[in-house]
């Protein structure tokens, strides 16, 4: 039994996943695809990867997608990129790679069997006086005069990040019009993955993920048509093991977010698995008021609560205190906590019954951020944190005086994701050194908190 598998969120059947692509509600049912290596769970080799699912949760796995041609222009694999229906037809417009090239495939209207167009690779020129890094990662939209326009995911040598902007009257002839928006590479990375781009609350946003730094931002704005000027920017998820991202609209108008999120343990320890790589669960995105991007999970994850634990409302003194009846690895757990006289309060979960190991979630008065800590998250000596990855991250909330720390936590086996409620989340990998490690304790340092609510579901699909 593989207890670092999670259970209700999705992975792959075997061998790799990364980032989530082409996200689609169509005919009813959502769609996703994602890049994957159905012959190793080791990153190379990418085809795109299917499942439909008419509630975001329980997915049925359907054919690839998407395979390199040997001796083609995507060889060494079919890389992320998005859907567009262009005149009623599903199509895939996606990087194949190496050197990377931007091509299309269309589908019957099931989206069963895709055919790679004959006019590939439709866009291979980069741009002439630019000296771009990578080229890849498609984001099409449809303008309101029915053209298309592309963003590329690139950076401009020695300066930062960017995206380039593309436009085309039929999704094959593409000719280039800007560089959208670049920043430094210092903050945001030299070269920028997956961008998204769309308009809500009359704002525009762009998410984009940085390398070498390995983290999705977003930036809100606007969008003269050219180039886009951000207002405000923020980090997309604060967990520090989440990178590429998808947002689309579904047919009730929700914007849905999903992202990959990442192992972070050694090759080997992926090898003996079988299986890397971890969807979120789905996120609606919202604007704040102060115009940035806030997340939380989709109602239909309440659809996955079983069994029901709850604790009153106490006083948690200086320490911890293990709660006996509540435990478990495929949890929900709701709390609202006021940190009160304490300097750092909160909730530990995957606890080994002598508290030798233990992950920490909660609030630091001091710094005032919710955090995740897993410095005491395993004593697997081959645990490692991947991508510069430490074991401690934090994400800045503001409570005031008496105002309560109120988070949604789901733990799901090796996964964490933590939702404030403010829209902050945090999404981490947590590799137990055993499968008895189900237990769940509150503590507080440096003086008293109050907890007002703790609700807790044992989850399933
Ligand atoms: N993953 C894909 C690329 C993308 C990167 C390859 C981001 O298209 O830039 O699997 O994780």
């Amino acid at each position: 039994m593989d207890y670092h598998r999670p259970t209700y969120h999705l992975t792959p059947p075997a061998n790799w996943m990364n980032d989530p692509n082409g996200a689609i509600q169509w005919q009813g049912n959502y769609h996703l695809f994602y890049q994957h290596n159905p012959h190793a769970p080791v990153s190379v080799n990418k085809h795109w990867a299917h499942v439909v699912s008419r509630d975001l949760l329980h997915w049925q796995h359907l054919p690839l997608a998407l395979a390199p041609t040997p001796g083609g222009y995507d060889k060494d694999g079919c890389f992320s990129g998005c859907m567009v229906v262009n005149h009623g037809v599903p199509t895939i417009v996606y990087t194949g790679v190496f050197p990377e090239v931007q091509c299309l495939a269309t589908s019957s209207a099931d989206l069963r069997e895709w055919h790679k167009h004959p006019a590939n690779p439709v866009l291979w020129q980069r741009p002439a006086g630019l000296k771009t890094l990578t080229f890849r990662d498609p984001y099409v939209w449809q303008g309101a005069d029915g053209g298309w326009n592309m963003l590329l995911g690139s950076g401009l040598d020695g300066e930062g990040g960017a995206c380039l902007l593309y436009r085309s009257a039929d999704l094959l002839q593409w000719e280039f019009r800007s560089v959208l928006f670049s920043a430094p590479a210092s903050e945001y990375g030299s070269r920028w993955n997956c961008p998204i781009f769309f308009e809500m609350g009359g704002r525009q946003v762009l998410i984009v993920s940085g390398q070498p730094v390995w983290k999705p931002f977003f930036f809100t704005g606007t969008f003269d048509g050219t180039h886009f000027t951000p207002q405000t920017t923020g980090m997309v998820d604060y967990g520090g093991n989440l990178y590429a991202t998808q947002v689309f609209f579904d047919d009730a108008g929700r914007a849905i977010f999903w992202g990959w999120i990442w192992e972070g343990r050694p090759d080997a320890e992926i090898r003996a698995a079988g299986w890397a790589g971890v969807m979120t669960l789905p996120r609606l995105v919202r604007l704040t008021p102060a115009g940035a991007l806030a997340f939380s999970p989709a109602p239909e994850v309440q659809t996955l609560r079983h069994a029901h634990m709850a604790l009153a409302s106490q006083v948690i003194l200086p320490g911890e205190t293990v709660l006996e009846n509540i435990q478990g690895d495929a949890l929900e757990l709701v709390i609202r906590l006021n940190p009160a006289g304490s300097e750092r309060c909160g909730l530990s979960v995957l606890c080994a019954a002598d508290g030798s190991e233990q992950t920490h979630i909660g609030y630091d008065s001091t710094q005032r951020t919710v955090f995740i800590d897993r410095r005491q998250s395993g004593l697997n000596p081959q645990m490692q944190f991947g991508w510069p990855n430490p074991p401690y991250h934090a994400a800045p909330l503001d409570l005031e005086p008496g105002q309560p720390l109120e988070l949604r936590v789901f733990v799901d086996h090796s996964v964490i994701e933590v939702f404030a409620a403010d829209g902050l989340c945090l999404s981490s990998r947590v590799f137990r050194q055993t499968a008895a490690s189900t237990g769940v304790r509150l503590f507080a340092h440096g003086g008293a908190a109050q907890l007002e609510a703790l609700d807790a579901w044992e989850l399933a699909l």
